[in-house]
């Protein structure tokens, strides 16, 4: 098959509220989107990768630079087998796994789509509704996140993650775990501490929490070892996580003992699928982390999270907790067991909303040989 066209646009859509990390404050994003035009059939990817390189080292615009410049000429035009060996023609860039996943995410929904089945089918997925957590960014008030845990839990959200930094880190969680003593309870520190806090990150072993997501350094695997050693609570690695070998790398060294799988920072599905095959052999629990993406976005990690490594509730939640209009002509939803319906429909299932895609483009730009 070969991919004929790629039409790029970028848009740019404001928060419903504005979501802290330890990294910064998030208000709005500029997205990025392709249609993909193969041999095959269209289909849609979005960049998750944001516009500062705080969460990892890509941005928008090494992703434009990227696809300009050496992404798009290894692919376009270019004969290849079938999708799944696609980003192997992308090999020879090192990094940029988020500028790639968007094109390898876009030819897999065309690819899905002109055989008329589910891209969750076509990936091999399993089940039909899956387990939907949130992700809270950092609150300056703890009665308001006491608050918006409630909003969470009433709406059927099975597991709620708290963001956290130094100095907002154990009181808010006692006050979150004192207030309910039950749920699904975990902690995300965006690769906010060090080793050096060890005693402060102990502390945090006494909630029950089912995880503490990326401690340490986003480039660090070896120390987040050391770390495990000296906690019950199991590490889940996030940042450090861009393809199989560092899956590989966590579960040998035991730094990690739950994996969050981004679609975008492992560059597209063929190394999600083949990351989740290998845990589930290993035992480890995935989930599905969230990059704060529209419903396009949204939908490719729906789809996803039905492959049957996917155990526990991803950071997949519903368009309105973060958009006012989403740009797919549905919004993605949420049942009230706090699921999301894995859809049976042709490619992700989701059709973007092109007349108000268009309304929001500031910049364009067609690929064609
Ligand atoms: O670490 O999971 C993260 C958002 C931006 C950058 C990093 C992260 C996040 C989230 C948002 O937690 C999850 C979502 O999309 O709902
Ligand atoms: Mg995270």
């Amino acid at each position: 098959m070969k991919i004929e066209r790629i039409n790029a646009r970028e848009i740019e859509m404001d928060l419903l509220a504005p979501f802290e990390t330890s990294f910064g404050v998030m208000k709005n994003r500029r997205i990025l989107l392709l249609e993909v035009i193969t041999d095959q059939g269209i289909g849609w990817g979005e960049l998750t990768a944001p516009d500062f390189p705080f969460y990892n080292s890509e941005t928008i615009d090494t992703a434009w630079l990227m696809l300009d410049q050496f992404l798009v000429p290894l692919v376009l035009g270019v004969e290849f087998d079938d999708v799944s060996t696609l980003s192997t023609l992308m090999t020879r860039v090192r990094g940029h796994e988020m500028a790639k996943g968007t094109l390898e995410t876009a030819v897999w929904d065309a690819v899905a789509r002109s055989r008329g089945i589910s891209l969750a089918s076509m990936l091999g997925g399993t089940l039909t509704e899956i387990p939907c957590g949130v992700s809270l960014g950092i609150h300056t008030e703890v009665s308001a996140l006491l608050d918006r845990i409630a909003g969470e839990l009433s709406a059927g959200y099975q597991r709620v993650k708290l963001k956290i930094k130094p100095g907002k880190d154990v009181e808010v969680v006692a006050a979150v775990r004192a207030r309910y003593p039950q749920i699904n309870l975990t902690v995300d520190a965006n690769s906010a501490y060090t080793l050096a806090e060890i005693d402060l990150l102990r502390q945090l072993d006494d909630f029950g929490l089912d995880y503490i997501e990326q401690p340490l350094q986003w480039n660090e695997i070896y120390r987040h070892a050391e770390l495990q050693r000296q906690l019950k609570t199991p590490i889940c690695l996030d940042e450090c996580i861009h393809s199989l070998r560092d899956v590989e790398a966590s579960v040998e060294l035991e730094a990690a003992r739950i994996i969050n799988i981004k679609l975008g920072r492992v560059g597209g599905h063929a190394q999600a699928s083949a990351i989740q095959d290998y845990c589930r052999k290993h035992d480890i629990p995935v989930w599905s982390g969230g990059m704060l993406e529209t419903g396009i976005g949204r939908a490719h990690n729906i789809a996803m999270s039905s492959l049957p490594g996917f155990t526990l509730p991803g950071d997949v939640s519903a368009s309105e907790r973060y958009w006012a209009r989403d740009i797919t002509t549905e919004p993605i939803r949420v049942t009230p067991r706090g699921t999301i319906v894995v859809p049976a429909g042709p490619g992700t299932g989701f059709e973007p909303d092109h007349d108000y895609i268009r309304s929001l483009t500031s910049t364009q730009k067609t690929w064609a040989p």
